[in-house]
């Protein structure tokens, strides 16, 4: 399997948790890098356009807000399959669906403060990355 990259961001209940530390050394465990990372305060605009293909769902207005209510860690992970295998690692949407042992199962309680988010494709994970780094941030190693 090919070298990818994908955009996580660890959400502001995991944050309010103390669990940024346990999050990346479950990625780094699996395998996976950091090659980029930041902590921001998203603005309503910029979650608004990074949640953009959810704009017209119910439940976008929450995303938003939920998304807005406290500090973010975004961060660029590399490494074999890294799409699939972030998202694996990550669990169902819904934490209560999610597989024991998975970052939701484990840090999450609700469908909408659900830990952490991880782009689900090549052509998001590249939209994605692009909308939070630049390529002069990003750290190969
Ligand atoms: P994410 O984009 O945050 O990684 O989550 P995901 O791919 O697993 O789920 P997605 O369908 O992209 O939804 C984005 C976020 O919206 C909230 N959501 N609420 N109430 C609902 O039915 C509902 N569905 C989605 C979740 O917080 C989800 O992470
Ligand atoms: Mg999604």
């Amino acid at each position: 399997m090919a070298t990818e990259r994908t955009l996580s961001i660890i959400k502001p209940d995991a944050v309010a948790k103390n669990a940024i530390g346990d999050i990346i050394a479950r990625f780094e465990k699996a395998g996976l890098q950091v090659v980029a990372a930041k902590m921001t305060h998203l603005s309503e605009e910029k979650a608004g356009g990074f949640y953009a293909e959810h704009k017209e769902r119910p439940f976008f207005k929450d995303l938003v807000g939920f998304m807005t209510s406290g500090p973010v860690v975004v961060q660029v992970l590399e490494g074999e399959g890294a799409i699939a295998k972030n998202r694996d690692l990550m669990g169902a949407t819904n934490p209560k669906e999610a597989a024991p042992g998975t970052i939701r199962a484990d840090f999450a309680e609700t469908i909408d403060a659900n830990a952490v988010h991880g782009s689900d494709s090549p052509e998001s994970a590249e939209r994605e990355i692009s909308y939070f780094f630049g390529n002069d941030e990003i750290c190969p190693r």
